[in-house]
């Protein structure tokens, strides 16, 4: 076969969400943080990540993980997250796809019936507890990075939606929270159109009016993610529909939204510590969120979320570049 490029990876699917494990050919990223990492990936590395995530190899809902050494001793395997969207600092669907993946290989020690691994992400240190049964990964709970309300209860002018009522939160990414009955929208799949561009409009407005940075992580500032939560939705049990730039929707529950949405319960008083919390995606899979610690970050009030969702191998790739290939980085379309 003519290949001038061959990346080696482990196909997942964590609530209906892919994952692809990328487990070679991409050398070590350079960086001395898993931040410094995602930061020099994005100046450098973009080709290899619309390469692994648009189409052909992809498609326009595609998300991805590339396994690198840890940059700190405390963690068992580095990862850089890739999708669509660009390079994420924290994925939750993808942790859970990563720690199911790295079962199934025997790429760490295996033990029954709870395996650890502890992972560097760009946002920091997340450890995934794989709950390991005959050698399978049937679930995973993953201790997900400090996350904090920054806006309750805001306003944003959106052309051609008016006045709209959202809270901002950190859950490893920055979340706009937004009831769908305030955009006049149904929580039905037949108008996903209508509410991915009611979205990316918010994002638009609040980027534009105010954009979010964290007080901690170099270059997380800017809301990509608009939680559009369902009518009926409790502190208990919540359904959402999840759109995310450029122009798609989350088929998991979302890990990082999911903290990011408890956080938001929590400074509210809604949701106690200890506490399950169901968050139901926008195809009906399901993760169970808790808040187990309260922290700080910056001068901010902070909770340490964990999330339990379940992750399928859904196959082993080899993803080659043909030197004479027209779409040598793929192609958005
Ligand atoms: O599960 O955290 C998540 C996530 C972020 C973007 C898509 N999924």
């Amino acid at each position: 076969m003519h290949s001038s490029r061959v990346i080696s990876a482990i196909d997942t699917h964590t609530e209906g969400m892919p994952t692809r494990v990328v487990t070679g050919g991409v050398p070590v990223i350079p960086g001395a943080t898993g931040n410094e990492r995602r930061l020099y990936a994005m100046e450098h590395l973009d080709g290899l990540r619309r390469f692994l995530m648009t189409e052909p190899r992809g498609h326009a809902a595609m998300s991805g993980a590339i396994l690198q050494p840890s940059t700190r001793p405390d963690a068992d395997w580095g990862v850089v997250f890739i999708e669509v969207s660009g390079f994420l600092p924290m994925c939750g669907h993808g942790t859970i796809g990563v720690a199911t993946a790295l079962v199934e290989a025997g790429m760490v020690e295996v033990v029954e019936p709870v395996t650890t691994i502890r992972l560097d992400t760009p946002a920091g240190l997340v450890v995934a507890r794989v709950a390991v049964s005959g050698g399978h990964a049937d679930a995973v709970t993953i201790e997900n990075v400090p996350s904090y309300v920054e806006r309750l209860d805001a306003h944003v002018e959106v052309p051609g939606l008016g006045s709209v009522p959202y809270s901002l939160a950190f859950g490893g990414n920055f979340y706009a929270m937004v009831d769908l009955d305030a955009v006049g929208l149904p929580f039905d799949r037949t108008r996903q159109r209508d509410i991915s561009d009611a979205g990316l409009a918010i994002m638009q407005a609040i980027n534009e009016a105010d954009r979010p940075r964290h007080p901690e992580i170099d270059g997380v500032d800017h809301c990509h993610h608009v939680e559009f939560i369902a009518p009926g939705s409790t502190a208990r049990y919540s359904r959402h529909a999840m759109a995310i730039h450029p122009g798609w929707f989350d088929r998991s529950p979302c890990g990082t939204g999911t903290s990011a949405r408890m956080a938001e319960l929590w400074a509210r008083g809604e949701l106690p510590l200890d506490t399950d919390f169901v968050n139901e995606s926008f195809i009906g899979s399901r993760f169970v969120g808790r808040l187990i610690s309260q922290t700080t970050v910056g001068d901010r009030a902070a909770v340490i979320p964990t999330i339990t969702g379940r992750a399928w191998v859904t196959g082993l790739g080899q993803y080659l570049l043909d030197p004479s290939d027209p779409y040598p980085e793929g192609f958005e379309f």
